[in-house]
């Protein structure tokens, strides 16, 4: 399975608590995009797609939600619910989103710019693609 939990390196006092990444030393790429993901509700599930090159380091800022991975033999369920903890997901995963608290709040940093073609919308795709 092509996808890790990461612990943020992350430095608390009594003012609060501050966690930080750097590009290529925590996470294996460059940044080329930063999205966030808001005003997400329970029933409504996302993602549904697996990207062919692409990585991605995903932090849930606030709130809960649950990941479905799958690399076309296996499917596994992580539970991202703490902005001190990362998903990375690399290339070749088919994810999905459920189950968002209110109010859950994600960040998505990318190794690559937005392309609509890099992405792998249909299971049986996906898993013909996967198992080639
Ligand atoms: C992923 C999960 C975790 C853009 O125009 N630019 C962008 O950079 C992105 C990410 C999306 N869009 C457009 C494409 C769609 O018309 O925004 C709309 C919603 O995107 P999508 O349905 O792909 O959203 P999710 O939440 O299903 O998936 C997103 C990312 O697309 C995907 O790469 O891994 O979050």
């Amino acid at each position: 399975m092509n996808y890790k939990l990461l612990n943020i390196k992350t430095f608390g006092d009594n003012r609060g608590k501050l966690s930080v990444v750097e590009a290529l030393r925590d996470i294996p790429f460059e940044i080329k995009r930063v999205y966030w993901i808001f005003d997400t509700l329970p029933d409504e599930s996302r993602g549904f797609h697996a990207h062919k090159n692409m990585e991605q380091i995903i932090v849930a800022m606030d709130g809960a939600c649950q990941f479905v991975l799958d690399d076309g033999k296996t499917r596994e369920q992580v539970w991202l619910n703490r902005p001190d903890k990362a998903l990375y997901i690399g290339k070749n995963m088919w994810r999905e989103m459920k189950h968002f608290s209110y109010g859950c709040k994600l960040m998505i940093l990318a190794s690559d710019y937005y392309d609509e073609k890099e992405y792998i919308r249909d299971y049986n795709i996906f898993l013909k693609e996967v198992n080639k």
